[in-house]
């Protein structure tokens, strides 16, 4: 299962096409449209998100409510396109009043993009690197969603910390346990931080408000758990076929994202090996593990205890407060381009890390257990799981 998105911030639309979706899998509408409102909510937000109301429109490869097995194309449309025909538009010259971009923002892909496409405007680059793209991939990770929730799998997210403001979550759940305690769920999408804790929301929340006077911008961190995930999926054989390696790329592909850990990641290779290792046990007839240091991933594939990832996201680039930069015309100092943008977008890129985990998820099951129609998927799990089972006999 694979996606690809087109479209830029202040163009039309933006677009998805998912391939390798079985047939038979059923779709909610709602389950989708919540994805898409859990992406765009979070404390921090700019004046965009005042003017989107993300909806994902299905144009191909679905009917009744059911995939067809065929591609899958969907579309969300940008409201702001109203306010940028003309800036944005496909043919014709620019308008005279639309001035270039030329002051490029550190930190974004202005500078560089410019360099490597030989154009005069950093325009060209910025509405594509732009994260409003990553809308679509949740679009996309909201198909992928349904799949694994149709095989027992969930995906979640919460923020652990925004700028200096964090909170302690080593014992917000039972890692090693594939029950989602379902208060902690209803407290993380109750939080405008998607923090689970109260006062730390409220601290991070300070935190933001603090930045945005100071013409500031806000980075942090957050964590993705997956419970349900049957044990095995992906491979040890091949680098590129490692699950884990998989789920790196995907996470990595997120706007802005600088650093990722599975399980107790860095903290965690200060034990020795007897107290990193999670020791095997037998446990209500299933193999199961003392502790989950690895982050349910062993030599590349899932062991059956929960996935647990976390990534870093740097600050947004865009400051009121601007930085130092070069004029690409006169190519003298200057101070980088201000144009309306998020103070704090960590809240969104967790939801966007739960769509990317999702679809890499989903794809790995679609591999291993077959990739035409959901009920040879869900027969061929239970043999597989079924198999298992004689280990506990
Ligand atoms: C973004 C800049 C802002 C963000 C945008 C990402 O958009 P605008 O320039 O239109 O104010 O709001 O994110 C979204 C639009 C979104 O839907 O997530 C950037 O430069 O990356």
């Amino acid at each position: 299962m694979e996606y690809v998105t087109a479209g830029e911030s202040h163009g039309p639309k933006l677009t998805t096409i998912i391939t390798g979706v079985p047939a038979g899998l059923t779709l909610d509408e709602k389950s989708i449209a919540s994805d898409m409102r859990r992406r765009q909510s979070g404390y921090g937000r700019g004046g965009r998100q005042a003017i989107e109301t993300d909806t994902a429109i299905i144009t191909s490869g679905v009917r009744f409510g059911k995939t067809l097995g065929t591609p899958i194309s969907i579309d969300i449309n940008n409201r702001d396109w109203q306010n940028w025909t003309e800036k944005m538009a496909a043919f014709g010259t620019r308008p005279a009043e639309s001035q270039r971009e030329v002051t490029p923002r550190p930190g974004h892909a202005d500078l560089i993009g410019f360099m490597k496409t030989n154009t005069d405007d950093c325009r060209d680059i910025l509405e594509r690197a732009s994260a409003r793209e990553t809308a679509a991939r949740v679009a996309a990770g909201a198909v992928a969603r349904e799949l694994l929730a149709s095989v027992g799998v969930e995906v979640f997210s919460w923020v652990r910390s925004i700028a200096d403001v964090s909170m302690d979550d080593s014992d917000l759940i039972d890692y090693t346990s594939n029950e989602i305690p379902q208060d902690l769920l209803a407290r993380i999408e109750f939080s405008q931080t998607r923090c689970p804790d109260e006062r730390t929301t409220k601290r991070m929340m300070d935190r933001i408000d603090d930045a945005r006077s100071a013409g500031e911008t806000c980075g942090g961190t957050f964590r993705v758990v997956a419970t349900g995930l049957v044990p095995g999926l992906g491979s040890y054989a091949q680098a590129k076929e490692r699950l884990t390696s998989k789920l790196a790329a995907s996470i990595y592909s997120i706007p802005a994202i600088k650093g990722l850990e599975f399980g107790a990641g860095f903290a965690g290779v200060g034990e020795l090996g007897s107290g990193f290792h999670d020791e095997i046990v037998l446990e209500d007839g299933a193999f199961s593990r003392k502790s989950n240091n690895a982050g349910g991933l062993e030599g590349g594939m899932t062991n059956g205890m929960p996935l647990v990832i976390t990534a870093a996201m740097k600050p947004i680039p865009t400051c009121m407060n601007p930085l130092e930069t070069v004029n690409l015309d006169t190519l003298e100092v200057a101070k980088s381009s201000k144009e309306r943008s998020d103070v704090c977008a960590v809240p969104a890129a967790a939801v966007v890390a739960e769509a990317e985990v999702s679809i890499v998820l989903a794809d790995a099951y679609v591999s291993m257990f077959g990739n035409t129609c959901m009920t040879d998927i869900k027969n061929n799990l239970a043999a597989y799981k079924e198999r298992l089972s004689v280990f506990s006999k």
